[in-house]
């Protein structure tokens, strides 16, 4: 913590879609306990987020929705930013890469970038669709993955295996726009010459080194993280830095051939953290300068794994090759938070929103935001894959949040109020106490003390070094010290027979409370100010961890004798079962008003449909293809034979339970090898906006073979 200053950013999330907690458990919680921690060590930080609104994830959700891109980035930019707001993610500026500003930040850099040679052009084909007179951006294709033969993997990316692919490698491919084949057709862009920095990159990464100087110390970051970056840092290619598109920032019209080019989205994303600090800057008489430039300041990026190398490789070798600014400190990525044992997956409705979550269950859970805050950064992802469950949610909220955290402080203002009147009462620090860590142990105050003191720079050390659950774990030690310190000493035998060391062990419960109040703000703020009311204490301002740790060393005490606290109030109370119950049954429900159908396909001719042979058929047998959790390996008896079908239907139906199940065989579809095996024609499906698929079927005992038409 030597830094002058902090330059905090989180990842800027796609303005496509509301919130989840896996986008919270990622990058949200872990930056805005870190920042929180750092304004009470009484560092100057500013902390950067905004709405990612460029980019193919906004203008496909635009087609989806049936709208423009404009009319998507402002309703979602609205509800992701009221979402934070009540989270109580405590951004210094929630920008927008839409503004201004950042259009002419990310032209700047992209001149910096043209005229400094750090770009080379290159003329190449690429998928172009010729019904929508368009090029098609990598997820405007769809197509089969040639690594796994998943049948709709995008133009960058297979989701089924995890491939990086680029459009020309898919089998099959497909303009999700038209559904036709595209064609190729050649474009010119500018590419990032990344493979020329390979060599500083290693270094970087693996040392922390840069021009012999050293930068940071990469044994403060996460292995999956330098793993990642390693892995990528030996194969570096040139990459594209623009797109053919009609929505995002247009690349600067002096230079040439720049008509119908707009920037790559993740060129500008990134620099969409410096137009922010821009902006911040201008509203708060700032100099942003100071917090990118100055060797004194110290840039971290949270974000979520799937953004490590635009963050470790691409956006430093930007940053490097414009040249004046910091390269990153450390990225401490989050892994990936899975849901009641299964993948989050938007499409499939199997996460939980974070503004559904806090409109469902503002009546019914109390104190329902830290609630949510803080079964997330219990389960944070931090070395690996994480889960959440809602038994789990339950488990903790009833034994931790309200058995250890709630129960210590209510019996802490019960007894003061009853024993006292709510009057702190004094101590005496030559009584002996019994010690909150072993039974029977005597104790003094100052021992105590020492003992808080020593939990508080646990968990100081936990945050500095980007283990938020081990912080919080340590935060509820102090709770549960708290409680076996009333527990030894049983103020409620005493008060009458030796009221001089109930006192002492009251005022001790005090300044743990206190203690508390401070500790929580970076993980449950809305708690921690709740506590400070009960004590009758005012807000918590910057410095104030600094300021308790430094207190507690001199002995000085936060709550002084003959104070008058407030009057007791449940912090957390148990969860009710129906309530969790609801939140598991509304897993992978769709709305039927939010069903997004797909828009009917370009017209087709009575020739063309009658090229289709499609023919009646049941299957007569179904067994799983080996190593292929998504195939199943089929026999379908079509009257003149037998087809072998491999149907990517696995995860949906057991074989035991299809056999015997009639079909419809588009039987005259060109045989393919799929997974070594020889599929001879394709069942025909219907699938649901929630994913799920239905057989299409005759009417029952219809024979098999007879042509559909
Ligand atoms: N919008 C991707 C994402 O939400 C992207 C992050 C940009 S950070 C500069 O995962
Ligand atoms: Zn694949």
């Amino acid at each position: 913590m030597t830094a002058k200053r902090y330059t905090v950013t989180a990842a800027l999330p796609y303005a496509n879609g509301p919130l989840h907690i896996g986008h919270l458990a990622g990058a949200y919680l872990s930056s805005d306990v870190y920042v929180r921690y750092l304004r009470l060590m009484g560092k100057d930080v500013v902390f950067i987020c905004g709405s990612d609104e460029h980019g193919a994830a906004i203008t496909i959700k635009a087609k989806k929705e049936g709208t423009t891109p404009k009319a998507i980035v402002d309703k979602y930019h609205t509800l992701i930013k009221e979402t934070f707001e009540k989270l109580n993610v405590s951004f210094d500026i929630y920008h927008r890469t839409t503004e201004q500003i950042h259009h002419e930040t990310s032209q700047d850099f992209f001149r910096a970038l043209h005229e400094n040679g750090s770009f080379t052009e290159k003329v190449t084909e690429q998928y172009y669709d010729a019904k929508h007179d368009q090029f098609l951006a990598d997820r405007y294709i769809k197509g089969t993955c040639p690594k796994c033969n998943h049948d709709a993997a995008y133009g960058d990316q297979c989701e089924n295996c995890g491939s990086t692919l680029s459009p020309t490698e898919l089998i099959n491919p497909v303009s999700t726009l038209s559904g036709d084949h595209p064609e190729l057709k050649t474009t010119k862009h500018w590419y990032l010459s990344l493979n020329n920095d390979t060599e500083w990159l290693s270094e970087w990464i693996d040392k922390g080194t840069l021009d012999g100087e050293q930068h940071h110390n990469p044994k403060e970051w996460k292995n999956h993280v330098l793993g990642q970056c390693r892995s990528w840092v030996t194969d570096l290619q040139p990459r594209a830095m623009t797109r053919d598109l009609d929505w995002g920032i247009d690349v600067p019209q002096e230079i040439e051939g720049s008509e119908g080019k707009k920037l790559y989205v993740w060129l500008d994303a990134p620099i969409g953290y410096i137009s922010a600090t821009k902006q911040w800057a201008k509203d708060n008489g700032k100099d942003w300068e100071l917090y990118w430039k100055d060797k004194d300041s110290k840039l971290v990026h949270f974000i979520g794994k799937d953004n490590i190398v635009f963050h470790c490789i691409i956006f430093p070798s930007i940053l490097k090759a414009v040249g004046g600014y910091l390269l990153p400190d450390n990225v401490p990525a989050n892994q990936f938070l899975n849901l009641q044992g299964d993948k989050l997956s938007t499409s499939r409705n199997w996460a939980v929103w974070a503004h559904e979550y806090l409109e469902d269950t503002k009546e019914t859970i109390t104190n329902n935001i830290d609630v949510l805050r803080y079964v997330l950064i219990r389960n944070m992802p931090e070395q690996k894959d994480s889960e959440f469950t809602w038994e789990n949610f339950k488990e903790l909220n009833d034994s931790e949040l309200t058995g250890k955290l709630a129960n210590f402080i209510n019996r802490v203002i019960v007894l003061v109020n009853k024993y006292y009147d709510g009057l702190v009462p004094e101590f005496d620090d030559s009584l002996p106490v019994f010690s909150g860590k072993e039974e029977g142990k005597a104790s003094s105050f100052a021992n105590e003390l020492k003992a808080i003191e020593q939990l508080i720079n646990t968990c100081g050390k936990h945050i500095e070094a980007y283990d938020f659950r081990g912080g919080l774990k340590t935060v509820i030690e102090l709770a549960s010290l708290g409680n076996q310190f009333l527990q030894f000493n049983e103020p409620w035998k005493t008060v009458k027979t030796d009221p001089e060391t109930v006192k002492t062990v009251m005022n001790l419960s005090l300044q743990i409370v206190e203690a508390l109040s401070v500790t929580l703000q970076p993980f449950l703020p809305g708690t921690s100010q709740r506590i400070r009311t009960l004590l009758n204490l005012g807000a918590l301002e910057n410095g104030a961890w600094q300021g308790l740790t430094d207190d507690l060393a001199k002995e000085s005490l936060r709550v002084t004798a003959n104070h008058t606290i407030g009057k007791p109030l449940h912090l957390f109370q148990k969860v009710a079962d129906e309530v969790i119950q609801e939140q598991i049954a509304k897993l992978g429900q769709k709305d039927e008003g939010e069903a997004t159908l797909e828009p009917i396909k370009e017209e087709a001719t009575f020739e063309d449909f009658m090229k289709m042979d499609i023919r009646t058929g049941i299957i007569t047998s179904a067994e799983k293809v080996r190593k292929a959790k998504k195939l199943l390996q089929l026999k379908v008896n079509i009257g003149l034979e037998e087809r072998t079908v491999v149907s990517g239907i696995a995860e949906h139906f057991a074989p035991e339970d299809i056999i015997g199940q009639q079909v419809l065989l588009l039987a005259n579809l060109a045989p393919r090898k799929i997974r070594g095996v020889l599929s001879e024609g394709m069942v025909l499906m219907a699938e649901n906006s929630k994913g799920e698929l239905g057989f299409v079927q005759p009417t029952d005992g219809f024979g098999n073979g007879f042509i559909v038409r």
